[in-house]
């Protein structure tokens, strides 16, 4: 139990003593200079996890992203994206306004391009017409609470894109939830990509840093790009420890966090005036929307009841629409604290 049960994210998740101790000791070295060991054994690591030649650590998952969207692609390209992705929606536009490519967001039902739906998006050859030059695709799925594509339906999307000589990159902040909770190695999910960013931040509760995973010449060309937006860290194995311990010791504990999620998620579901698709919650991630009973008007204020009314009992979430609220387990919240977010959450509704 702890005193304040914190569901914003699983980006609050506090360094466990085992990576502070990692990081006090940690040896480093230079590693714009490629001279920092713990950088590189925490590449190596990744790579190795993932099944591909090289990483290269960064400094957050938004940064991932942009270095891998910028590296696949040349100015002037298309980047064919879910409309609710993380790229599209909150990533400051770096890709637009860093890589001069335009965005092509496609409406999908669960966050998931269909084979068909890249097919369709993608540009024949034209003088007037941008030319493909990425597709993107995030598992687990933010906006869509935490869902989970498989290998397989990643395969298809890749086969088409391939099929047209585009690379695919993967959104992976949260891919070990996914690798969890279907059961299945991660390299399965980042076996048809070419490149994939995860986060050691979130679930895996380091403090700081992702790792973006590729072919060494990808790497190479990402480690530019990197550098030039001012991502080149010197003794950076001080925190790459941290991840390096996030890998070895925090992946299959995730399954803690999926538990506690479904605890919650189903808790609500049975709550007035709140609703949750209980299907949409596969990992650490539960959407719930509030549809106050007094009719639509009241439902704004009913939303902001729900996270003032918990905070003030010490329970932290988070609006995401004017009528949604998501919250988001991670390690530094247990079994306790979900009843107790349960307590608060069925206080505040029976008011209603
Ligand atoms: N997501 C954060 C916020 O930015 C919304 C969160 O609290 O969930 N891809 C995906 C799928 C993400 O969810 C996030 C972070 C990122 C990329 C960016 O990672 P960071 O925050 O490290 O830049």
């Amino acid at each position: 139990m702890h005193d304040i049960v914190d569901l914003r994210s699983d980006t609050l998740t506090l360094p466990t003593p085992e990576m502070r101790e990692a990081m006090a000791r940690a040896e480093v070295g230079d590693d714009v200079w490629e001279e920092d060991p713990t950088v590189k054994r925490l590449e190596a690591m990744a790579a190795e996890r993932l099944g591909k030649e090289a990483g290269l650590f960064v400094a957050s998952g938004t940064m991932g992203n942009l270095v891998s969207v910028v590296s696949h692609t040349q100015a002037g390209q298309e980047v064919v994206l879910d409309l609710d992705s993380h790229i599209f929606n909150y990533e400051v536009a770096g890709s637009a306004v860093i890589g001069s490519v335009q965005m092509r967001p496609v409406k999908t039902a669960r966050g998931f391009l269909a084979p068909e739906q890249v097919r369709e998006a993608l540009r024949p050859p034209n003088i007037h017409i941008p030319q493909t030059g990425l597709v993107c695709i995030e598992n687990t799925h933010n906006r869509h609470g935490g869902t989970c594509c498989t290998p397989e339906e990643i395969g298809a999307v890749a086969a088409v894109a391939h099929g047209a000589n585009v690379p695919v990159h993967l959104d992976g902040a949260r891919l070990f939830n996914a690798a969890v909770a279907l059961r299945r190695d991660a390299r399965e999910f980042t076996r048809d990509v070419d490149s994939v960013t995860f986060c050691v931040s979130k679930g895996l509760g380091a403090p700081v840093g992702s790792v973006v995973c590729g072919s060494r010449a990808f790497i190479t060309r990402a480690r530019r790009v990197r550098k030039m937006v001012g991502g080149g860290m010197r003794q950076a194995g001080v925190i790459a420890a941290a991840g390096v311990v996030a890998l070895e010791t925090m992946v299959d504990r995730l399954a803690e966090d999926h538990a506690n999620a479904r605890r919650l998620a189903e808790g609500i579901a049975k709550l007035p005036g709140l609703t949750v698709d209980l299907q949409s919650v596969q990992t650490n991630i539960v959407i719930f929307g509030v549809q106050r009973p007094a009719g639509p008007s009241a439902t704004q204020t009913a939303t902001n009841e729900i996270v003032t009314g918990c905070a003030a009992r010490k329970v932290k979430v988070h609006a995401i629409g004017p009528t949604s609220i998501r919250c988001v387990t991670h390690k530094d919240v247990d079994a306790e604290d979900i009843e107790r977010a349960l307590d608060a959450l069925r206080e505040i509704t029976s008011r209603w």
